[in-house]
Parts: structure tokens; C-alpha cells; sequence
């Protein structure tokens, strides 16, 4: 490959300081990946109320076209209905097929208040489950009745469980946790469970995954474990909205969302995204903490293979982190996003 042509789509709020950030740390890499062209692109809640559409067919048709892979800022979703307003992320994650929603939480440094020892990766279904946002409302007999359609199905669940089979077995651990609440969902959850726990028996696994060792846990639990004793946990593989949760919870324990990476993968296309969301407090501030988006550039380029390019990246990181001199005040610390990024730019 002779260029690595990158979709950039901020999106909203803090987004639009964040990813630029992931851009410079990438440009910082030079010829540890092929030579980097970016492409800017619009989505969100300020392109539907210039536009009156929130995901513009072009920037869907560009990337699948022109790109080999993008960076997704955030959304400032409206709590209320909006007629014409769905999340762009999510129409993404579906126009695309990213099916797979890859989130590691690790700690390196109790200095900044990280819990020692979480290193664990949620896999989080993307395409379905209550985000399938088939929801009703009626007039019932004692007032108004809303209703929303949960799918699970076995073909998704079959594939984020394979994702997650292949990702436990490529750690030293090779633990995998399934999330489930089967014991209440017993035909939802209960086919998620079932069929993420049959792919050791595929065809074509031939005893691939003979050293991956199989654990279940309720949500419920599985958080109020995730806080207590969260080194019990090494991958761990959840229906779309309990793994939205969970990722969420165990930001917590690493000291703040604004660390937390992620990609929206699927079989032929990645788009890296940090976790957290547009941080209407903090917007224009110019102290979001940059971190969370260079470490998903990062995740985003080891997903294609450029793993001395995401090395550098992730080192650079964790030792801005340990250092603990350059922090934004998420983690206790006074700098702001262009300082946290100078750092970095600095250990690459
Ligand atoms: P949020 O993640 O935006 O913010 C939660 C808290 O974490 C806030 O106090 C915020 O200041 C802080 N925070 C988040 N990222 C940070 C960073 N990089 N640096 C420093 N602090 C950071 O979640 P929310 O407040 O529940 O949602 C705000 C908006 O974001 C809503 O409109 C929601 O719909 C949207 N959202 C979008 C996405 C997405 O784009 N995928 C994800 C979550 C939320
Ligand atoms: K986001
Ligand atoms: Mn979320």
C-alpha cells in the first residue's frame, strides 16, 4: 500500500478538538505506515440542523469508496424526539456493517487514581439488540404505553462471539466472560448465550480455541464485579447495550472516559472512535483530553496490521500518562488538549 487514505469525521462538540489531535499524532508516525491522506467528511446533530440530514449520503459513499479506514469524533444527540434526527453513529455502524465494537480498558499508572490491574477489552455487539431503535407509542388504558423491539440473532451473535473467541485466544490469559441476563431474557439472552458459547464447536475451529476458557456472568453482577475485583476479567463479549454499559463502568476504574478507545469493526473496513461522547460541559474549553482518540488511531492501525506504527502510539501515550506531568483536568491535571497532544507528539 502507498497511502492510507483516513476518513475524518469529528462530528460534534469535544469531537471537533479531539480528532484533530489523532490526526497529528498519525502524521507524527511518518514512514512507520504508508503515507497518511485524509479526507474530511460531516455527520452529527450540527449537520442535521444545517442540513436537515444527520449522516449525508456522500460521506457514507466516500468512505466506503475513497477510504481505507476513518476516525469517528462524537455525537451531540438530542435526549428528546427530533422528527428527521437519528444518530449518525449508529446508521454508520450499520451502513457499514461494523459489527464488531472493540473496547480495551487498561490501567497503567495507580499515580492518576487507575485501579491496578485492568487490562480487559469488551467486545460489544454493534448492529442490534434494543439499537435496532424500533420503538412504539400507544394510548393504552391507563395512559400512554411505549415499546421497543430487542433483536438478537444468531448470525450476529455468531460472529461478534468469533471475534471474541479469536481475540481471548491471542492473550496471555485466553479468558473469555459472556454477559448475559438470561436468567430474566431467557429467549433473547438466551440465544446470545447459546450460540456465543457453540463457536468452539463451528466448523472449520477444529480445536482452535481448546485453550480458551469460558466464563458466564449476569450484567448485573458482572459490574458490581467489574468493581470490586476487575482483574478477574481478560475479554469480555456482550449484547449491544450491556456492553455499551459495562465499557462505560469500566472507564471509571481506569479514571476517566477520556482514555478510553474503541473500534467499529467489521470484515472489510475499521473506523476507530473514542468512547466517550461530545462533553457539552467541557466543549470549547480546550481541555478535553485528547488521549482516548489517539489511542483509538492506534487500535485502528493494529487492526490493519500497522503495529509498529500503533506501538508508538500507545507507548507515547502511556508514558505521558505515567509521567503524569501533562494531564488534562479529567485526571487531576491543569494542561490542556494542545499541551497533551505536544506531549505526545514529543515520546513519538
Ligand atoms: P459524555 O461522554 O459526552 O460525557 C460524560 C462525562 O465525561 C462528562 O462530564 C464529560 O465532560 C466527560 N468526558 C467525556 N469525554 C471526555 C474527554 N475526552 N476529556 C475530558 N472529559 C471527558 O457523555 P454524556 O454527557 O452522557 O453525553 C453527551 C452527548 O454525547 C449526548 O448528546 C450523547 O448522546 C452523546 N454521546 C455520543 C456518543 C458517540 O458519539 N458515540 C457516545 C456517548 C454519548
Ligand atoms: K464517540
Ligand atoms: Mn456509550
Amino acid at each position: 500500500r502507498q497511502s492510507l487514505r483516513i476518513g475524518l469525521i469529528p462530528a460534534d462538540g469535544i469531537g471537533k478538538e479531539v480528532i484533530p489531535a489523532a490526526r497529528a499524532a498519525i502524521e507524527a508516525l511518518g514512514s512507520d505506515i504508508p503515507k497518511p491522506q485524509f479526507v474530511d467528511l460531516v455527520a452529527g446533530w450540527e449537520t442535521f440542523t444545517r442540513t436537515g440530514v444527520a449522516l449525508p449520503q456522500d460521506t457514507v459513499d466516500v468512505l466506503r469508496n475513497e477510504c481505507d479506514c476513518a476516525l469517528f469524533g462524537s455525537v451531540s444527540s438530542p435526549s428528546r424526539k427530533v422528527v428527521g434526527y437519528s444518530s449518525p453513529i449508529v446508521a454508520l455502524r450499520k451502513e457499514l456493517d461494523l459489527y464488531a465494537n472493540i473496547r480495551p480498558v487498561v490501567s497503567v499508572s495507580a499515580e492518576v487514581g487507575q485501579k491496578a490491574s485492568v487490562d480487559l477489552i469488551v467486545v460489544r455487539e454493534n448492529t442490534e439488540c434494543l439499537y435496532v431503535k424500533q420503538e412504539q407509542l400507544t394510548d393504552g388504558p391507563n395512559g400512554k404505553e411505549a415499546r421497543a423491539t430487542r433483536l438478537i440473532t444468531e448470525h450476529a451473535s455468531r460472529r461478534i462471539g468469533q471475534m471474541a473467541f479469536k481475540l481471548a485466544n491471542a492473550r496471555p490469559r485466553k479468558h473469555l466472560t459472556i454477559i448475559h441476563k438470561s436468567n430474566v431474557l431467557s429467549v433473547t439472552d438466551g440465544l446470545f448465550r447459546e450460540t456465543v458459547r457453540s463457536v468452539p464447536t463451528l466448523p472449520g475451529v477444529d480445536g482452535k480455541y481448546d485453550g480458551v476458557t469460558i466464563a458466564e456472568q449476569l450484567v448485573d453482577s458482572a459490574v458490581y464485579r467489574l468493581f470490586r475485583e476487575p482483574e478477574i476479567f481478560d475479554v469480555m463479549v456482550a449484547p449491544n447495550l450491556y456492553g455499551d454499559i459495562i465499557s462505560d463502568a469500566a472507564a471509571a476504574l481506569v479514571g476517566s472516559l477520556g482514555l478510553i478507545p474503541s473500534i467499529n469493526a467489521g470484515d472489510s473496513f475499521v473506523m476507530g472512535e473514542p468512547v466517550h461522547g461530545s462533553a457539552p460541559d467541557i466543549e470549547g474549553k480546550g481541555i478535553a483530553n485528547p488521549l482516548a482518540s489517539i489511542r483509538s488511531a492506534a487500535l485502528m492501525l493494529r487492526h490493519l496490521g500497522y503495529t509498529k506504527g500503533a506501538d508508538r502510539l500507545d507507548t507515547a501515550v502511556d508514558q505521558v500518562i505515567r509521567e503524569g506531568k501533562t494531564l488534562t483536568p479529567d485526571l487531576k491535571g491543569t494542561s490542556t488538549t494542545t499541551e497533551v497532544l505536544e506531549a505526545v507528539l514529543k515520546k513519538i
